[in-house]
C-alpha cells in the first residue's frame, strides 16, 4: 500500500527521526483537450485517486534530502538555495528541484520561500511515464512538503486563490526539467474536485468543476510503452509546441492581421474569437503545420462540446468527441502509436462509447468511457493492459503528523 510506503516507521528507518507532515498530490487523467494547454486553450482533465505520497520533516539546515521506496530511483540531495543546478537530463531529482526552485524564486520580493531544508520519503501508486502526470504530482508534492516544512511564509493552501497562484507558478517552474509544457497538470493536481471533471481555462487561470454522471465509468489502460518525458519524446513534445506557435502566426497572416502586435499574433484565444474556415486557413500552411493547426483548433472546439456533453449526461456525444480527438491526435498531431491505436479500437470493440490516448502520447495510456453497466466487459477486454477505473479525486492535501 502506498500510504504504508511512507509510514512514519519507514521514515524513521530512512532518516532516524519521525516525520512531521504528510502530503498527497494526485495524478490526473485528461478527458479531452490534448496538446492545447500550451496554446492557452481550455482543457478538461480530472484529478485521480492515485497519487504521489510524501512524508517529510524540516531540517535545521538548508539541505533537501528525498528518498523513494520505488525501486530504481536513487536518493537525491541538494541545497534549498538559488540557483539550484539541475541534475542529469531525465533524472527524477529534477522534478524535486523544480518544486523547491519554484518556491525559492517566488521568494524574490513576496516572501514565499525561506530556504529551509527538509527530509522526505516518497511512494506512489501512479504508473510512471504513462501520461497520467506523475511528474507534476511529484513537483506539486515537493512544493507542498517544502511549504509544510516552513518555506511558504504566509502561504495558506486552504485558500482557493493561493492554490491557483501556486498552480500557475509550478506550471512555469516545471519547465526547469526542459519540457515546454502547459499548465494543465499542476492545475488539475492542485484544484481537483472529487467526482468532477475540471474545465481549466488559462489567461487568467481558473478551474470550473463539472459533476461526472455517476452511471458513467472511465477506464484507464496502459499500452505498455513508456511515454518518457526526456530524450526523443521530449524533443517531439517541444517541437510540437514550436509548431503550434508557428501555425498561429501564419493563421493571423492568412487572415490579414499583420498589424497586430507581437503578443497578439501568438494568441490562439484571440484567433478563435475571429470567424474563419479551418480548411481554408490550414491549406495555406506548409508541410505538417496545417495538420497541427487543424488539431489544435478542432480540439479546442471539442473541449467546449465535451464539457456540455458531461453537463447534459450525453454519454454517446461525449464518446464521439473522444474518438474524434484520438483520430486528430493520430493523423494531424502525430503523437499516437500503433499500440495506442489498437488499445483504443479494443475499447470501442468492447462497447466503450469512446476512447482516446491521454496525456502527451508517444506511448502511455488511453482513457475510455462507458456506461457503468458495461464496465466489466470493458475491463475484461483490457485485462492485459493494467486497466483501472479512474475515480475523480480532490486536489493535493497535506496533514500535520503528531509525533510522540
Ligand atoms: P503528460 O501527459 O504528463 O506528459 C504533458 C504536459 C501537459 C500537456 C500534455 C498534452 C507537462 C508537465 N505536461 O503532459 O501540459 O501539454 O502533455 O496535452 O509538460
Amino acid at each position: 500500500m502506498t500510504l504504508d510506503g511512507v509510514a512514519p516507521e519507514r521514515f524513521r528507518q530512512t532518516y532516524g527521526t519521525l516525520p512531521t507532515g504528510l502530503v498527497r498530490a494526485p495524478g490526473r487523467v485528461n478527458l479531452i483537450g490534448e496538446h492545447i494547454d500550451y496554446c492557452g486553450l481550455s482543457v478538461l482533465p480530472m484529478a485521480l485517486d492515485r497519487a504521489v505520497w510524501m512524508t517529510f520533516r524540516a531540517r535545521d539546515d538548508d539541505q533537501v534530502r528525498v528518498a523513494t521506496i520505488e525501486p530504481g530511483y536513487e536518493p537525491v540531495q541538494f541545497a534549498a538555495r538559488s540557483p539550484i543546478e539541475p541534475g542529469p537530463p531525465g533524472h527524477w531529482g529534477n522534478y524535486l528541484r523544480a518544486g523547491v526552485s519554484t518556491l525559492l524564486s517566488a521568494g524574490n520580493g513576496d516572501g514565499l520561500a525561506s530556504g529551509i531544508g527538509f527530509d522526505a520519503l516518497v511512494a506512489t501508486d501512479l504508473p510512471v511515464a504513462s501520461g497520467l502526470s506523475s511528474s507534476s504530482a511529484l513537483v506539486v508534492a515537493t512544493a507542498v512538503a517544502a511549504i509544510g516544512a516552513g518555506n511558504g511564509g504566509e502561504l495558506d493552501l486552504t485558500d482557493a486563490a493561493t492554490r491557483l497562484d501556486l498552480a500557475g507558478r509550478l506550471a512555469a517552474g516545471e519547465r526547469y526539467v526542459g519540457t515546454a509544457g502547459g499548465g494543465m497538470d499542476q492545475a488539475a493536481c492542485l484544484l481537483g474536485v472529487a467526482g468532477c471533471a475540471l474545465r481549466i481555462d488559462f489567461g487568467p487561470l481558473s478551474a470550473t468543476s463539472i459533476q461526472i454522471p455517476t452511471d458513467w465509468a472511465l477506464v484507464v489502460a496502459h499500452s505498455g510503452e513508456r511515454a518518457e518525458k526526456s530524450g526523443s519524446a521530449q524533443r517531439v513534445y517541444n517541437t510540437r509546441t514550436e509548431e503550434a506557435l508557428g501555425a498561429v502566426r501564419v493563421a493571423w497572416r492568412v487572415l490579414g492581421a499583420e498589424d497586430r502586435d507581437g503578443a497578439g499574433l501568438e494568441s490562439y484565444r484571440e484567433l478563435l474569437k475571429v470567424p474563419f474556415e479551418l480548411g481554408v486557413v490550414s491549406r495555406q500552411m506548409d508541410g505538417a503545420l496545417g495538420n497541427r493547426f487543424t488539431h489544435i483548433v478542432s480540439e479546442a472546439r471539442r473541449v467546449g462540446e465535451a464539457a456540455s456533453a458531461v453537463e447534459a449526461a450525453d454519454l454517446a456525444g461525449f464518446g464521439e468527441l473522444l474518438n474524434a480527438s484520438h483520430e486528430s491526435l493520430k493523423h494531424d498531431y502525430e503523437v499516437s502509436t500503433p499500440k495506442l491505436d489498437a488499445l483504443v479500437a479494443r475499447a470501442i470493440g468492447a462497447g466503450a462509447a469512446g476512447a482516446r490516448l491521454t496525456g502527451a502520447g508517444l506511448g502511455g495510456a488511453i482513457v475510455a468511457v462507458t456506461h457503468g453497466s458495461e464496465l466489466d466487459r470493458l475491463v475484461d477486454a483490457l485485462a492485459d493492459y493494467d486497466p483501472f477505473v479512474a475515480v475523480a479525486a480532490d486536489g493535493a492535501e497535506s496533514w500535520t503528523l503528531s509525533t510522540p
